[in-house]
């Protein structure tokens, strides 16, 4: 599988490792250590050298219950990191948001994929992805941040996923995107129940019948808490074996803080799936 766009062209055969960098005082995982554009470059430039596939760049926390964040302020811790970035590293450069003025603003300095939560729903978005030549992720999510993990409720929630998945992707090819800049994502932990996160990582492949590559994004998450009964800062192990078993299931990208234990995890997974390959 492939992901490309006019700045780079990902060949998906092994699972590939996008590395996040928040850029947010009130992220629950990085708690505000990377508030400043020097101290998130310099992450930034640490998840590369730790074998990062893929940089993904925010500044609005998507946790349940985190505050909005202005259209300003979120310019304001996004784009000057991606402007610091740009041009100096070899790996693509993924803007987390959902808000077309600050796809429109990371493309223009540099960002050559966008990550979005609301799958170009909101007003603009997918306008601005489609006439811009990059990639895009499309990730489910029932509600919105405020209230999604309040009460979710599914019929069926793989199908109710892959239906909405395949509605998002005839919009852009509605816009005019071709096929290969496209990747899908269930959206882990954004309206889903301990249930609906399980039933979705073991029917990845329901979602993959799409014929689109799968972005899983488990890291940390609080579906590993759960499991393990681990707070947030003590998930590595949980969050390490979640992006096996991703990759596993058909992932081709998997979006992890964790990124040097992530990769020495999949270049395993690689390794005895080249071997199958070969014999
Ligand atoms: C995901 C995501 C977050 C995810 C994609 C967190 C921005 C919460 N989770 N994007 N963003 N997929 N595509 O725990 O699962 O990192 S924010």
């Amino acid at each position: 599988m492939i992901l490309r766009s006019a700045q780079f062209d990902l060949t998906l055969t092994r699972p590939h490792v996008m590395g996040i960098v928040n850029i947010t005082p009130d992220s629950f995982s990085d708690g505000g250590k990377f508030t400043h554009t020097s101290a998130a470059v310099e992450h930034a430039l640490n998840l590369l050298r730790q074998g990062a596939d893929i940089l993904d760049i925010g500044g609005e926390s998507t946790r349940p219950n985190a505050t909005p964040v202005s259209l300003q302020e979120e310019l304001d811790r996004v784009i000057p990191v991606i402007e610091a970035l740009a041009g100096k590293i070899s790996v693509p450069i993924s803007i987390d948001t959902y808000k077309p003025e600050v796809m429109a603003a990371a493309i223009q300095a540099g960002a050559s994929m966008v990550n979005d939560v609301r799958a170009l729903q909101e007003i603009g978005a997918l306008e601005v992805v489609a006439k811009c030549d990059v990639g895009v992720c499309l990730m489910h999510m029932q509600g919105t941040p405020q209230t999604m993990q309040v009460n979710p409720m599914y019929e069926d929630v793989v199908q109710e996923v892959k239906v909405f998945l395949a509605e998002r992707v005839a919009a852009c090819m509605a816009a005019g995107m071709s096929k290969d800049r496209i990747v899908l994502d269930p959206g882990f932990g954004f309206g889903k129940t301990r249930a609906h996160n399980i039933l979705l990582i073991q029917e990845l492949a329901a979602l993959q019948s799409l014929g689109y590559p799968l972005l899983v994004g488990l890291s940390r998450k609080s579906v590993l808490g759960q499991m393990t009964g681990q707070d947030v800062e003590a998930r590595l192990h949980a969050s390490v074996a979640a992006a096996v078993i991703s990759a596993l299931k058909g992932a081709k990208i998997v979006r992890v803080h964790d990124v040097k234990a992530t990769v020495e995890a999949l270049k395993v997974v690689a390794a005895i799936d080249e071997q199958q390959q070969d014999n």
